[in-house]
């Protein structure tokens, strides 16, 4: 079975002489006019940046080299048990190769990751068990990136002018997928500052994927349970199952979005992925981008306090009204680009509807299968949102405060397991093609005023 790295190297050059042609005989072919609006309107609708994994479109939300969730669903190896969703490990070889993998290549990708992924650098562990217990987990998890910078394989070849620059991606592959494969430890470790005084919640194995692991050093597997969420075994395995969706569908959505724009512009300068994605974590860690799944949990757990039964939807279109005659938004609904339900949403809520008995009896997850359905009449009757549909953050938190993750500030830090994979993936890819570094022409106003006069 090839590896991932030998596999890449066979699609590589074709894809950098598709490339190279394009430019050349296309190069001065003009994509779309750009506005003063979009200028001080943060460049929406601006098509200005190169992005080969994923594409959104608004009627059918995210695909994946192509792939819907849907087919991803169908077509992405998993760990071969019926039942179990794809693993991660099959859509990072999607995203990297362009090809769907065979259940062989992702079990070898599983078991290099596994092994890369045995142990954190020992100045890591130390920079973390030093930082307070009430630092914001994402700042933890920032910190915790950036001083991996010490080992990384780029930086220090690049420094002793060991590597030229179209052998850059080999380095750069090296360096995320160490890092990629040191996300359980990371994160279990960050997990463990914040609840559990520092010592451990579980066991790191090199036998199984990269969620098993994630769960287990999370405190989520059958026999931590005492530590946490208190699962049984048929609980920790929906659990492990909820981590490999999740985490399968958040890698990417384009590369407009501040975590994936932020990783490939600081890569860009040839920073190396350690530095790059540290800087997508601090971006993902802001209320207006990754934070918003919390805010969905605060409002559900808020809202059922307010109103006397799930059954009256006259009372939730009540509670719903009397948030937005205050000027307040629904938290977990709308979206800028996306005009359909997200199907992200979608494939979240299919994982409770599947698991009937679970959720039962949990009323904020009652709460919120209810409210795809109100809530978007309220928002088409209130007129003003241009998507009254659910989007990505109405599901996903509350899930994981259902098995037991009540630390929602942590939710944005298990985004940002997932998120690796699609910033990290084009940040190969920008090797590979030599991209330059970023540097946009930036105007003052007295330079957007003159080009008012000249037109
Ligand atoms: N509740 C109430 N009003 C809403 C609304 C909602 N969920 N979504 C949009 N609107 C309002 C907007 O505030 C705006 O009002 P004003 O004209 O008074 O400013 C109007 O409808 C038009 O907005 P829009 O063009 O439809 O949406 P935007 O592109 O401006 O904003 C978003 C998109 C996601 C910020 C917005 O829908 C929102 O605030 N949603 C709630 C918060 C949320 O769920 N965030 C998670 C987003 C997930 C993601 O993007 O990844």
């Amino acid at each position: 079975v090839l590896t991932l790295k030998e596999t890449l190297e066979n699609v590589i050059p074709q894809r950098r002489d598709a490339v190279k042609e394009l430019k050349a005989l296309y190069g001065n072919t003009v994509i779309g006019p750009i506005t003063i609006s979009s200028v001080i309107g943060g460049m929406r609708g601006n098509q200005s940046m190169f992005w080969q994994g994923t594409s959104l479109d608004p009627d059918h939300g995210i695909r994946f080299q192509g792939l819907t969730i849907e087919q991803c669903q169908k077509r992405l190896p998993g760990t071969g048990i019926n039942g179990d969703n794809f693993l991660p490990e099959s859509m990072l070889w999607l995203l990297m190769t362009g090809s769907v993998p065979s259940f062989q290549q992702v079990d070898s990708l599983r078991r290099e990751l596994a092994l890369r992924g045995k142990e954190l650098p020992h100045y890591t562990e130390k920079v973390l068990l030093s930082l307070p217990k009430d630092m914001h987990p994402m700042t933890q998890f920032a910190i915790g990136l950036a001083s991996m910078n010490k080992g990384s394989v780029f930086a220090t070849n690049y420094q002793k002018g060991l590597i030229g620059k179209t052998e850059f991606w080999k380095d750069t592959l090296e360096d995320s997928l160490n890092l990629i494969a040191s996300l359980p430890l990371l994160t279990g470790k960050i997990y463990s500052n914040i609840t559990n005084e520092g010592r451990p919640l579980g066991q790191y194995s090199e036998d199984v994927d990269w969620c098993t692991n994630i769960c287990s050093l999370l405190g989520m597997t059958e026999k931590n349970s005492s530590n946490t969420g208190n699962l049984n075994s048929q609980q920790s395995l929906d659990f492990i199952n909820l981590m490999r969706l999740y985490t399968g569908i958040h890698v990417d959505h384009e590369g407009g979005n501040v975590s994936a724009h932020t990783t490939h512009l600081v890569g860009s300068a040839l920073s190396d992925p350690y530095l790059s994605y540290s800087s997508g974590i601090m971006g993902l860690a802001g209320p207006l981008h990754g934070l918003a799944a919390q805010e969905v949990v605060r409002f559900l757990i808020e809202m059922n306090s307010n109103i006397s039964s799930i059954a009256l939807e006259k009372e939730i279109k009540e509670y719903l009204w009397k948030i937005l005659k205050s000027n307040r938004v629904i938290p977990g609904y709308g979206h800028a680009v996306l005009r359909k339900p997200d199907p992200r949403f979608t494939a979240m809520l299919e994982f409770a509807q599947m698991r009937p008995n679970e959720f039962k009896n949990d009323k904020n997850v009652l709460l919120m299968q209810k409210l795809a359905e109100v809530a978007p009449k309220v928002l088409l009757e209130h007129g003003k949102s241009k998507n009254p549909f659910p989007n990505v953050d109405s599901a996903s938190g509350i899930l994981f405060y259902h098995y037991g993750i009540r630390e929602l500030l942590f939710f944005t830090v298990i985004f940002g397991c997932s998120r690796s994979m699609g910033p990290l993936t084009q940040l190969v890819w920008d090797r590979i093609l030599g991209l330059p570094i970023e540097r946009p022409k930036s105007l003052s106003f007295e330079g957007l005023e003159a080009l008012t006069k000249a037109t």
